[in-house]
């Protein structure tokens, strides 16, 4: 069960943070309010919010999930590979020393984004991308054996981060879109499979009761409730248009 999660708002330079896509320019009102009703359905989760204040220095740090991976009884600072969003790290250092006695870091020139790692019961996978190399996953991977948790390196071939293409849900059961689909690493799960046109509702997450999943993706939620999940939809528009998914906005623990 998670207990505590960390989000941040969103500052008005937002709309001029990284991204790849060509879904055009995110309407910070729209923002503003999905942002809010994520935060709302964490509370409904039943989990205690860290609400950070918005750094217009930082234009993409809302996806607080990057910044760090964390445990019940650790917390790992990464080092994320984007320039613009390194910075980032600082105050989650400060703010995670509050909740933890035990701090690691992910040291240069090794890179870790958060949305590269995935953990499933006490098996983590770490995504090489182009923002995760393979110094920050053998880092991550050594600090994760120390404390008697299994790691896999996976070197990603299509998508953004790891977490963009597979979701754990607990139960020994995977939400797996596109390269994950028949990859090894993930052969002994069970798997719900996201098709192409669904993919952005792969990045889903498994908070205590629920499965928070992205609105408009009717057959992967489908197949989800058809598990036995309950779930909650939210309108990610404005997030998906800067390359971010629901996992990437909290950090939970
Ligand atoms: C970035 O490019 O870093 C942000 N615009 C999106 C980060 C999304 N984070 C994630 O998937 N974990």
């Amino acid at each position: 069960m998670f207990k505590n999660v960390i989000v941040k708002s969103p500052g008005k330079s937002y709309v001029n943070g990284l991204t790849t896509s060509n879904l055009g320019k995110p309407d910070f009102d729209r923002l503003l309010e999905q942002h809010a009703a994520y935060v709302e359905a964490l509370k409904k989760c039943g989990v205690e919010v860290t609400h950070l204040p918005a750094s217009e220095d930082f234009p993409d740090s809302t996806f607080v999930e990057d910044t760090a991976v964390l445990t019940s009884d650790f917390a790992v600072v990464s080092n994320p590979g984007a320039d613009s969003r390194n910075g980032e790290i600082a105050e989650m250092e400060r703010v995670l020393k509050g909740f933890y006695k035990k701090l690691y870091s992910i040291k240069a020139p090794g890179t870790l984004d958060g949305g590269d790692v995935l953990q499933a019961d006490g098996h983590f996978y770490i995504g090489i991308s182009a923002r995760t190399n393979q110094e920050g996953a053998r880092q991550l991977k050594e600090i994760l054996e120390t404390e008697g948790y299994k790691a896999a390196i996976v070197p990603l071939k299509e998508f953004f981060h790891l977490k963009t293409g597979v979701a754990y849900l607990g139960n020994n059961l995977i939400v797996a879109a596109g390269e994950f689909v028949d990859h090894p690493d993930f052969a002994h799960y069970e798997k719900i499979i996201v098709s192409r046109k669904d993919e952005y509702s792969a990045n889903c997450i498994l908070v205590n009761d629920f499965v928070l999943i992205p609105k408009g993706y009717e057959e992967t939620k489908l197949k989800i409730e058809q598990a036995g999940y309950k779930m909650i939809e939210l309108d990610m528009s404005e997030f998906q248009k800067q390359d971010g998914g629901l996992s990437c906005l909290s950090l939970r623990f």
